[in-house]
């Protein structure tokens, strides 16, 4: 058997492995989800035909997923050796073997339920190790057997048979203890990874489990939906819910765990737990939440039922002192906004939300405890994984995002989307409809108009509300000849102001402008007549 043959194995075998640990580790700090492979195992019952699936189930037992990773695992390392051997002959195999590996693996990922772009980045750490642990393991491979290569020196008579030059052996000596060393480091990572993916898993059956009583009672008011196609629903579900957040890993807080300090100028600081919390009078509402980063027609805004406590009453009861006119609140990751005392104090109903459409909060939107205030953007307001509410004044304090250039106050501008149609759709012509939804939360939508290619505005149908806190849907249908169009939008606060076409970027304080789709619309009338 030829022992450097199984040295290019064990090379290709430890940068193999030594990729799945650092993709594993990666996945358990950037997610919740499970490490790629988990993603592959995925993709493999789900593409296995049923009848198959089945008896492979039925067979394996309850078993069946752990075997089936096992599985992987064995072939996969089967893989890693073959790529290993490879490299000793062809510099490219294991570069094309790897990409394909990671291909596959970024397409079982993008199948998983809720997957993201974000999702991808363990695959990229994967396949990055794989290529930067493999050359380190091969270089002195390599050297060896160029050392063993070149022509023998005058050698001192033995009986020892040859096993190369000097070099070569310092050369495989090199490339064990690189392994070793690498091989050790893998170890640690894997280690790492497990204990932070088992903490996270931990909070992620606590809030599985919890029940927060009293939550989703208040069901969508009837006729808010329009029952069109392809406009956004009314109620946007959790897991489609837009996520913006600077962590790049999300804090995973046990509610044990959760304290909330209210202090600064008040006349008593008062801390919380989650327990104490739960413990008080809940407040349940319907509000739309939006980012103040979300382009004209953009998706970053969302409409959900939320449950809480009033911040009001707990601000009530610290006794705030004259001269404070912020709040500065800091999440467990450091995060900080300000936001303005009033939007606090006031009737609104802002709140320090428990619940999301009915369940306690999902981690990434804040479990266990994020605030909410109806008409301001997220990045000022809307503190998820809060953990200390300090009252201040906005003399004495920078935030996040304002230290970054963005507005002090945030409050929300109006806004009107257009869904139905989409840009770039072929709809047949005549009758053609047009929907979407707008918002001006705290002071609410009366109208909404659009206008094809210029012409009048043609009033929309608006869904039914519960308050000036949510966005509504609207939709209407106009005559529309064959061709190219564009459609435009805008929306009438009830106030009376009437949305603005001039064009601002999001910087400093959200966008304006109105929204337009081209759409296309095709003759029918040959095709129906034929
Ligand atoms: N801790 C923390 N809270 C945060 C943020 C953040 O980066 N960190 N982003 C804010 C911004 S900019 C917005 S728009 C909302 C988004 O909330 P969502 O992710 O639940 O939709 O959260 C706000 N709360
Ligand atoms: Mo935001």
């Amino acid at each position: 058997m030829d022992g450097r043959a199984g040295m290019w194995r064990l090379a290709g075998l430890v940068a193999g492995l030594t990729g799945l640990a650092t993709s594993y580790t990666a996945a358990m700090v950037l997610t919740i989800r499970e490490s790629p492979v988990v993603a592959i195992a995925e993709a493999v019952i789900r593409l296995t035909p049923g009848p198959v699936a089945d008896f492979v189930i039925r067979f394996f037992g309850a078993s069946n997923k752990a075997l089936l990773l096992v599985m992987i695992f064995l072939i996969v390392s089967l893989v890693f050796a073959a790529l290993g051997t490879a490299a000793r002959t062809r510099w490219w195999a294991p570069l094309a073997g790897y990409s394909v590996l990671a291909l596959l693996t970024a397409a079982a990922v993008l199948l998983q339920r809720g997957s993201g772009p974000v999702d991808l980045l363990p695959v990229v750490i994967g396949y990055l190790t794989w290529l930067v642990v493999l050359a380190l393991l091969v270089t002195p491979l390599r050297r060896a057997e160029r050392a063993a290569r070149e022509p023998a020196r005058p050698a001192v008579p033995t009986d020892v048979p040859p096993v190369g030059s000097p070099a070569a052996a310092q050369g495989r000596r090199a490339f064990l203890v690189r392994a070793l060393l690498v091989g050790g480091a893998a170890v640690v990572v894997a280690g790492a990874g497990k204990v932070l993916g088992s903490g996270r898993r931990a909070v992620e059956e606590t809030r599985r489990l919890l029940r927060i009583e009293g939550a989703g009672q208040t069901p969508p008011p009837r006729g808010s939906s329009l029952g069109v196609d392809d406009i956004a629903s009314w109620q946007t579900p959790n897991d489609e819910f837009y996520l913006i957040h600077t962590a790049l890993v999300v804090p995973a807080i046990a509610p044990v765990d959760w304290r909330l300090r209210i202090h600064g100028l008040v006349e008593r600081e008062i801390e919380l737990t989650y327990d104490d919390l739960l413990a008080r009078e809940r407040t349940e509402a319907w509000v739309t939440l939006n980012c103040v980063s979300n382009p004209v027609g953009g998706d970053l805004v969302g409409n959900a039922l939320w449950t809480g406590v009033l911040t009001s009453e707990l601000l009530a009861e610290a006794g705030v002192l004259p001269g404070a006119d912020a709040v500065l609140q800091t999440s467990e990751d450091g995060w900080t906004c300000g936001t303005p005392l009033e939007a606090l104090t006031d009737d609104r109903g802002a709140m320090l939300a428990v619940a999301m459409n009915g369940e306690a909060l999902p981690i990434e939107h804040g479990f266990p405890v994020r605030t909410l205030v109806p008409g301001l953007y997220g990045y000022v307001s809307a503190t998820k994984w809060v953990v200390d509410l300090e009252v201040t004044r906005f003399a004495d304090f920078s935030a996040y995002w304002t230290q970054r250039g963005w507005g002090e106050r945030g409050p929300v501008k109006i806004a009107s989307r257009i869904d139905v149609p989409r840009s770039g759709e072929s709809v047949p012509a005549g009758n053609v409809a047009f929907g979407g939804v707008a918002w001006m939360q705290g002071t609410g939508i009366s109208a909404v108009e659009f206008s094809v290619d210029g012409g009048p505005w043609v009033p929309a149908d608006l869904g039914r509300v519960p308050s000036a806190d949510t966005w509504v849907q609207w939709a209407g249908t106009t005559e529309v000849a064959p061709g190219d169009h564009l459609v435009r939008v805008r929306a009438t606060d009830s106030a009376g102001n009437v949305q603005t076409d001039v064009e601002r970027d999001v910087l400093p304080d959200g966008a304006t402008g109105l929204d337009e789709v081209d759409f296309t619309t095709t003759d029918t009338t040959d095709t129906a007549a034929g």
